[in-house]
């Protein structure tokens, strides 16, 4: 019997790469994302090789991911590992000048969407002793930036959330991982930049990120591990980014 992942916002990005890289280690796969057409595809391309379960659902709606969960078909029900994929950056504004429908959007897709999602999948998880949840934290959640106010806010709480989840699962075989990645191109800056493609694009200028794929692989390793190793958190940059010294304005 196949173990069973389940990996929001998969129609793209991080989780697309997931979807592939899962579906090759042998899992079976639920897809969740907004666009149908788009998992529809991926779907028609892995099914030659593994089982997928197709479920279509904004994050932001409590009712859909409510019921996304209820109707899972009775063989993907017992779900081994929830990529907690789906989630995004508005913007680079600083908090004086930002739209307050894009912090919205944010704090109901990162934290809202991935809490809900993880509250009706724990239990099953607790019941069957069994089960692996990987959190697409950020390495904004740990480091400030001019631009991150909301959004590095939202990762610092799947960042806490991941930890309290792991203390109170404490004496459980469930696993709690936060894959914090850096820089990375996928379509992450285009959707932060409103579609911009020429801002988007000037993120990556002369350097070479993370790619969807290199996540990928990292999350199947870290759900690879032999049951008694838990990574906690796991932050990854590419090798060209790095931390700044600290800003000190001398114009005051
Ligand atoms: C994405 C990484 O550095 O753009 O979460 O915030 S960063």
């Amino acid at each position: 019997m196949s173990k069973i992942a389940l990996i929001t916002g998969a129609s793209s990005g991080f989780g697309e790469a997931c979807a592939r890289a899962f579906a090759a280690a042998g899992y079976a796969l639920i897809l969740v994302a907004r666009s149908e057409e788009k998992l529809q595809q991926l779907a028609a391309e892995l099914r030659p090789s593994t089982a997928v379960h197709v479920a279509c659902a904004d994050m932001m709606d409590a009712v859909a991911v409510k019921a996304l969960v209820q109707n899972l078909p009775e063989p993907f029900r017992a779900v081994d590992v929830l990529i907690n994929n789906a989630g995004l950056a508005l913007g680079v504004a600083p908090a004086y000048d930002a739209d307050l429908n894009d912090w919205e959007t944010m704090v109901d897709t990162n934290i809202k969407g991935l809490m809900r999602i993880t509250h009706h999948l724990l239990p099953g998880m607790v019941e069957r002793n069994r089960g692996h949840i990987i959190n697409m934290g950020s390495v904004a959640g740990s480091w400030p930036y001019p631009g991150g106010n909301v959004y590095g806010g939202t990762k610092a709480f799947v960042q806490q959330f991941s930890r309290n989840l792991r203390a109170e699962l404490l004496g459980k075989q469930i696993r709690v991982t936060n894959l914090e990645p850096g820089m990375a191109e996928t379509q992450f800056s285009i959707v932060r930049m409103k579609g911009n493609t020429e801002k988007a694009s000037q993120v990556y200028e002369n350097t070479q990120p993370l790619t969807a794929g290199d996540i990928a692989d990292i999350a199947l390793w870290v759900a690879s591990l032999p049951p008694h190793v838990n990574i906690n958190t796991l932050e990854v940059m590419p090798t060209c980014q790095a931390w700044n010294p600290f800003a000190v304005s001398r114009d005051m």
